[in-house]
């Protein structure tokens, strides 16, 4: 699939397993109105898709049903759309690769658009007041006349005019998460363990989760731990920030502070669970786990109680993202 976001990704390097069992099957959440965009390769182990479904894990639908993988989903505040991430062609065509582009469709999966493929796109993030979208690319520069790529954060219009690369430095910078407030952005890099040194270098990095205000200045670490810290989510309250932390031997979700403080460990097991999204009402967490053998979806309440799947499937059900509305 796609090379960015490979710190992410990358999970432990040891200890991280499928061996955990099936937490307690507890009574689903009251409907909603909301819903659960994710990516599964269900109807195709090559061919991932963007799925949608109601907060309580009924309706799930395939959305996108094209021929590339469909993935990363990122929900609008109004609810409307979904910006997604798609190798399917026609895209920019660079190194024997077609670009990831940035796409965008209503969703009920009509009006599938592309908006940016001038680089790789790996994930993103709308504003909370809709104006900006902030994407991760896998920039390429060059240093003493070779082509390198590291992961940059872009904002740009949702039209995908007017790009700006906030980060700009040779280490990897991903998975942007706005504030509830509009005026920060959460993301993750190994920019202090690692310089811009080799590829192996980077990629080996610790990540950090850091906070930048939303035009890219003033980054600060909000974590310090030998271990990948990965997927930022910011709680609507603006409280809290939720990620994915090695720090336990395998992948697990943690909450802090936004202001740094007061760490909680959330999920508990050997498999690895990553990718937390919060409710619009902060009372839940989506994520993905790989507690029952594969990749499915689980939501459990924020302080890490009655987690219970949504998904069942043998295919790779991953990377929630629950609509405002
Ligand atoms: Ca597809
Ligand atoms: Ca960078
Ligand atoms: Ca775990
Ligand atoms: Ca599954």
């Amino acid at each position: 699939m796609l090379l960015v976001g490979a710190i992410a990704l990358a999970g432990c390097r040891s200890g991280e397993g499928t061996l955990g069992g099936r937490t307690g099957v507890n009574a689903p959440p009251s409907p909603s109105p909301t819903l659960i965009a994710f990516t599964s390769n269900r109807d195709g182990v090559s061919n991932e898709e963007i799925y949608v479904m109601n907060p309580d894990g009924t309706n799930q639908r395939n959305l996108t049903k094209s021929w590339g993988d469909d993935f990363a989903p990122a929900c609008s505040p109004d609810g409307t759309k979904i910006a997604f991430v798609s190798d399917r062609p026609p895209s920019r065509f660079h190194f024997g690769w077609y670009n990831e582009a940035l796409y965008v469709t209503n969703r009920d999966g009509t009006r599938q658009k592309k908006l940016a493929d001038e680089y790789p796109v790996a994930n993103a993030s709308w504003s909370p007041d809709g104006s900006t979208i902030a994407l991760t690319c896998n920039y390429e520069r060059y240093v003493n006349g070779f082509p390198r790529r590291d992961c940059e954060i872009f904002v740009m219009s949702p039209d995908g005019t007017n790009q700006v690369n906030l980060t700009n430095n040779g280490a990897d910078d991903l998975d942007p998460c706005w504030s509830p407030d509009g005026t920060k952005i959460a993301f993750c890099s190994n920019r202090d363990s690692v310089g811009p040194g080799s590829d192996e270098a980077r990629h080996l990095g610790e990540a950090e989760i850091y906070v930048m205000n939303a035009d890219g200045s003033n980054p600060k670490r909000l974590t310090d731990d030998p271990f990948p810290d990965s997927s930022p989510a910011w709680s609507p309250d603006g409280t809290r920030i939720a990620f994915a932390s090695c720090r336990g031997g395998n992948t697990d979700i943690f909450v802090k502070n936004a202001d740094g403080t007061k760490v909680r460990r959330l999920t508990d097991n050997l498999a690895g669970d990553r990718q937390p999204c919060w409710s619009p009402d902060g009372k839940k967490i989506a994520f993905a786990s790989e507690r029952d053998g594969n990749w499915e979806i689980y939501v459990m309440n924020a302080d890490g109680t009655e987690q219970q799947r949504l998904t069942n499937n043998p295919a790779r059900d991953m990377s929630p993202a629950w609509s405002p509305s």
